[in-house]
């Protein structure tokens, strides 16, 4: 097996084995190893966190455990994050991003690495947090003037609050374009609130520059 492939296994087992030590150090050998971070996320951590949550799902797993394994992917992501920031250096602003994870959605991990990733290709991110209020994101994006705002929902329970934001920028008169994600969100949804989709951090980013027709 390939080194990177056992770091890649070490970050996924971490989280789904609740072991913080070994998803942390196994960050610290991918930074070392320069493994790209977006993979160590995308092909180790996330993978880890996405079986815990089939687990919880399938009530294998207690939420204590859910909640202790998106705490021991949190630490890893600190360890990457320097690594994350530096993948891109341009530091001219593409862009005024308002983001945040809808009202009644806690989650946030998702929401984060879309916004270190936007920071990544130069965009200025306005984070309003998780658990949103509808009325945040109008506020935050007229206060700004934002060139786009995105609302994260990872629950089928939540999901309605992303056309509640589009719907009351729209009633404000606030005409950039909305991005939406997550779990819950998908082409088709987003299609049928009038909001663009993006299925991962990465390609919130191209998405959000080929809409404000930036170079992508
Ligand atoms: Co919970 N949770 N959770 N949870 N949790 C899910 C979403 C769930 C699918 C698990 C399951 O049952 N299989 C389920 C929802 C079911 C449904 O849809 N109805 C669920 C539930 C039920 C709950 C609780 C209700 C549990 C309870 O208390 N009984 C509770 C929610 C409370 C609330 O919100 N009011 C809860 C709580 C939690 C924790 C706090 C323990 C923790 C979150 C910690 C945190 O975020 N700080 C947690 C976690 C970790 C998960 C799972 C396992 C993993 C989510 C995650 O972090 N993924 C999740 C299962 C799953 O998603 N398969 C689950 C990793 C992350 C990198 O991926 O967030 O998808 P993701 O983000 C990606 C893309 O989606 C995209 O880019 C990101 C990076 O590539 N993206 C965007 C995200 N936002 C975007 C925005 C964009 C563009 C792209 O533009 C704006």
């Amino acid at each position: 097996m390939t080194d990177k492939q056992s770091i890649l296994n070490e970050l996924e087992n971490g989280v789904k084995s609740l072991q913080p030590e070994m998803a942390v150090e196994a960050a610290r050998k991918a930074v070392m190893a320069g493994v790209s971070p977006v993979e160590a996320i995308e092909n180790g951590l996330a993978k880890g966190i996405r079986e815990v949550g089939e687990k919880f799902a399938r009530k294998e797993m207690f939420v204590v455990e859910l909640i202790y394994a998106a705490s021991i992917m949190e630490e890893a992501i600190k360890v990457l994050e320097p690594a994350l920031k530096a993948s891109k250096e341009k530091r001219h602003s593409t862009g005024r991003f308002v983001l945040g994870t809808v009202a009644g959605d806690i989650h946030d991990i998702g929401k984060n690495l879309v916004r270190i990733m936007l920071e990544a290709g130069g965009f200025e991110v306005f984070d309003i947090g998780k658990d949103a209020p509808t009325e945040n994101f109008v506020s935050k994006a007229k206060e700004i003037d934002a060139s786009l705002v995105g609302a994260s929902s990872l629950m089928t329970t939540t999901v309605d609050a992303q056309k509640d934001v589009v719907d009351a920028l729209r009633n404000a008169g606030i005409k950039a374009p909305v991005m939406v994600g997550g779990a819950a969100a998908s082409d088709e949804w987003a299609k049928e609130i009038g909001a663009i989709y993006a299925s991962d951090a990465g390609s919130a980013v191209t998405v959000a520059k080929q809409l404000l027709g930036k170079e992508v």
